[in-house]
């Protein structure tokens, strides 16, 4: 059984998105990373960084999205969630979990946790961050214009975009970024596809309960 470690609207997400897309059965574990459940000793148990995602698979937990959804995607072939291992399409995907992952997560932690770089002045981080957010949507904006997906079809890199375009939504954020019509529009086709939208639904009610 697989068994996911998640965080409402964290980037553990984009996990939670792609077991349903793969079809896999799974079971989702909610660890409250806002009241600190990610530090305590039985979540560091399961993964001593205490970040999500974390998946427990019956060969050991894998942590990191950019392992983790090409896993998933790799457990469901006949899915087509990512190009098969080994040929240039494939080193095209894992460049965009990379990109996804080092960049804009990168960029998103400093423009709404900028009071976690101690010692920094909050609004220079932010504004430093905010910055490097905004020239990586806007690469990714200019990607999908004539696109559909990410890559030539439907992929867990469509999945790990979505998150990131979710977050666009986030308060500290409010007037800060330009607008990316053609993300917008992917962000409309990720949500017409039933399984996101409904995982979205049950995200939104779990963070009103928070
Ligand atoms: N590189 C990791 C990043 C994981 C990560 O930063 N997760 C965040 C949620 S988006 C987290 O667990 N934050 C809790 C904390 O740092 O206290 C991945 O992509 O899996």
């Amino acid at each position: 059984m697989l068994r996911l470690h998640h965080a409402p609207m964290a980037c553990s997400l984009a996990s939670r998105f792609a077991l349903a897309e793969a079809g896999l059965a799974h079971e989702v574990i909610v660890v409250r990373t806002a009241r600190g459940e990610n530090k305590a000793p039985a979540y560091l148990r399961i993964n001593p960084r205490g970040k999500v995602p974390a998946l427990e698979t019956d060969a050991g937990v894998l942590t990191e999205s950019t392992a983790i959804l090409p896993f998933i995607a790799d457990l469901a072939p006949g899915k087509n969630l990512l190009p098969p291992s080994g040929g240039f399409p494939r080193a095209e995907a894992q460049a965009w979990l990379s990109f996804l992952s080092s960049t804009l997560h990168a960029a998103y932690t400093g423009a709404l946790r900028a009071e976690a770089f101690e010692g920094c002045d909050v609004e220079a981080v932010r504004s430093v961050h905010v910055a490097r957010l905004t020239t990586a949507l806007e690469e990714l904006d200019a990607h999908l214009a004539g696109r559909e997906f990410m890559l030539d079809a439907f992929s867990v890199c469509d999945l790990y975009l979505l998150v990131f375009l979710l977050w666009r939504g986030a308060p500290a954020l409010a007037g800060r970024l330009a607008p990316s019509p053609n993300l917008d529009q992917f962000q409309q086709r990720m949500l017409a596809r039933p399984a996101l939208a409904a995982i979205l639904g049950e995200e939104m009610k779990s963070m009103a309960e928070a």
